[in-house]
């Protein structure tokens, strides 16, 4: 029998639960089929949310110095944040792995994985699905607002974006690391879109 669908999904799932630490490989499952449901809830493709959830923290393995070392050796462009962070460079490395070791040719599979750490102003509906997903699978329990975040995300993804991002940027306010100018931007564009829906909804009320 020839190759199936699904053949390259499984066959880059058992190369990530060889070289993920077992806590992220089961962390990456959960975006897996959280990013999926994401996708049935709001109309996305649903085998496109799957490999970017899959795929997402694909270069997490690394530390933050062989991250760097291989940023600088693909000419991997960093900001600014990136450079002094470079915790952060996981994402960028993983876009660069999904295509290259995992030949992952979509576009907005690899901007999804490139984009799941600081997210960015207007995002693609697939970019906002592994980004929101990234955050509430159910193995995750670092914020206090979860339950609230994990029922916006399904009703009303742009306010579970949101709520992420304000919750994202509480926490590195108050740490000594430095907030990513895209962070920064995507907050401030879903801010807007949060206060002109809560505007709306006193001007109706
Ligand atoms: O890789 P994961 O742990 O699954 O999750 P992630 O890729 O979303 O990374 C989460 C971390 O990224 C979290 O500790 C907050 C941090 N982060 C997000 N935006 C920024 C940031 N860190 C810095 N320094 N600057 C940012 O703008
Ligand atoms: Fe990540
Ligand atoms: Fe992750």
């Amino acid at each position: 029998m020839g190759k199936q669908p699904g053949d390259k999904m499984d066959e880059i799932d058992e190369a990530l639960k060889k070289i993920l630490p077992r806590k992220r490989y089961r962390h990456s499952q959960g975006v897996r089929y959280t990013a999926c449901a994401l996708a049935m809830a709001h109309g996305a493709d649903i085998p496109k949310a799957e490999m970017a959830g899959l795929l997402h923290d694909c270069a997490k393995y690394m530390s933050d110095k062989v991250l760097y070392r291989t940023s600088k050796k693909y000419d991997i462009d960093l900001s600014e944040a990136e450079e002094r962070n470079p915790a952060l460079i996981h994402a960028k490395v993983g876009e660069y792995f999904a295509k290259t070791k995992y030949k992952v040719t979509d576009p907005e599979i690899l901007s999804a994985i490139r984009y799941h750490t600081t997210g960015r102003a207007d995002m693609t509906l697939l970019e906002k699905i592994v980004f929101t997903a990234d955050y509430i699978e159910p193995m995750r329990f670092k914020s206090a607002h979860l339950p609230e975040i994990r029922r916006a995300a399904f009703c009303d993804l742009d306010e579970g974006v949101y709520l992420i991002l304000s919750d994202t940027l509480h926490y590195l306010a108050n740490s000594t690391k430095d907030i990513d100018k895209t962070t920064a931007e995507a907050y401030n564009f879903y801010k807007e879109i949060h206060d002109r829906k809560s505007k709306h909804s006193e001007d109706v009320s």
